[in-house]
């Protein structure tokens, strides 16, 4: 072989060797490149994992794991995966204020919760100064919004419209019965007792009894004998279905037959197991039935074939998930802050609740409530159905 050749050969070998060098790194290493570009976002979803509100929060991780496994599955946020992390705040608002601490620390910018107003409002202030956006699917109080801060968008409706709804169907409803307003002292609590109070008097039909339970309190002998006492017959309750339950079913053995009516915390199907039979006819208020939406049709199929029923907060916490990430998509980037405008700057968001609009606080501007009944069934057994 001439010199010439030999140095063909080596040169085009080179070259092969370049090119296979190449083709290596853009095959093997690119995807690791563009994964390093694009790294994972932390979301976290906290409420209360565990105590008696638990129902709630296992509804809340349900809801976000399943919307973050959808939207991963279809490539993530411009190309980048939610990273969902499952924190329990217990329903304490010093857990949850540790919690929006501890976010700050771990850079974590995106949240969803907390359920109960008592941890949101609190944490919410924490966030804002800390670069963190939460979204709520639960906490109804209307401080939450109301501080104006930048950083709070919620799935929820508000406590002054359920409130506003519930007062006036018991005026309208019960004109000549007794009013009882029994506040479980928690911000949801007093804040839904009190506009549900505004609204009965601007109805010229003020309660009778006034009074508040204990967050934590399991025996309602002293509750009971005072509404025995003022001979109450219709029992507005503010607070948590875990306390409404024993409420109905220890104020009916003790003889007092009265008619319970309560909010969208007292949303859950163990109502019936906690009440026991006196649960017929209670009345909830709570916001147009989610599962029926037609845009939550193949979700809450899903949730069915992992034999899990997405009640009350689970799809509010599906749509808080795609509000987020649809937010990031909007704003073109992941900074909270723009998200947050991107969310509330009035644009249609698709969930599984449908559309959704937010107005300039982070409220939903189609909020919307209805009146809901647990009925006795031909077997024998009560479900909540939609009064008619
Ligand atoms: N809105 C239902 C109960 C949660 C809360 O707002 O405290």
């Amino acid at each position: 072989m001439s010199r010439d050749k030999l140095r063909r050969v080596l040169r085009s070998l080179w070259i092969g060797h370049l090119l296979g060098l190449v083709m290596v790194v853009f095959f093997v290493a690119a995807p690791r490149l563009a994964a390093a570009e694009c790294p994972d976002i932390p979301l976290a979803v906290a409420g209360p994992m565990t105590g008696d509100s638990a129902v709630y929060g296992e509804e809340m991780r349900r809801g976000a794991q399943l919307a973050t496994d959808d939207i991963n599955a279809r490539g993530g946020i411009g190309g980048c995966k939610i990273a969902l992390m499952v924190l329990d705040d217990q329903g304490d608002p010093a857990t949850a204020i540790a919690i929006a601490r501890a976010f700050a620390r771990d850079r974590i910018r995106f949240v969803v919760g907390h359920y109960n107003s008592g941890a949101s409002v609190p944490a919410s202030t924490i966030y804002a100064k800390n670069n963190t956006l939460m979204v709520s699917p639960a906490s109804t109080n209307p401080a939450l919004t109301e501080f104006k801060l930048w950083n709070v968008v919620r799935t929820a409706g508000r406590d002054d419209v359920q409130g506003t709804f519930a007062g006036e169907y018991m005026a309208d409803h019960f004109p000549e019965g007794n009013l009882a307003i029994v506040s479980d002292g928690t911000p949801y609590g007093d804040g839904l007792a009190n506009k549900a109070r505004r609204a009965l008097r601007a109805k010229g039909h003020p309660e009778k009894l006034a009074t508040k339970i204990r967050y934590d309190q399991a025996d309602f002998v002293d509750l009971i004998r005072k509404m025995k006492a003022a001979k109450i017959e219709v029992v507005f309750f503010a607070g948590l279905g875990s306390q409404l339950g024993p409420l109905i079913r220890q104020t009916d053995e003790a003889g007092l037959h009265a008619q319970f009516i309560s909010g969208d915390g007292a949303m859950i199907k163990d109502l019936t197991v906690l009440a026991g039979p006196a649960v017929e006819n209670t009345l909830i208020v709570f916001s147009p039935e989610d599962r029926s939406n037609p845009a939550a049709a193949n979700v809450v199929t899903r949730f069915r074939s992992q034999g899990f029923e997405p009640e009350a907060y689970t799809l509010k916490s599906y749509a808080a998930v795609q509000v987020i990430a649809r937010g990031i998509e909007m704003a073109g980037a992941q900074a909270p802050r723009l998200v947050a405008a991107a969310i509330r700057s009035g644009k249609p968001i698709s969930t599984v609740l449908g559309d959704l609009t937010f107005d300039a606080k982070g409220d939903r501007r189609e909020p919307d409530v209805m009146m809901y009944v647990w009925t006795k069934q031909a077997n024998g057994g009560f479900s909540l159905e939609p009064m008619k």
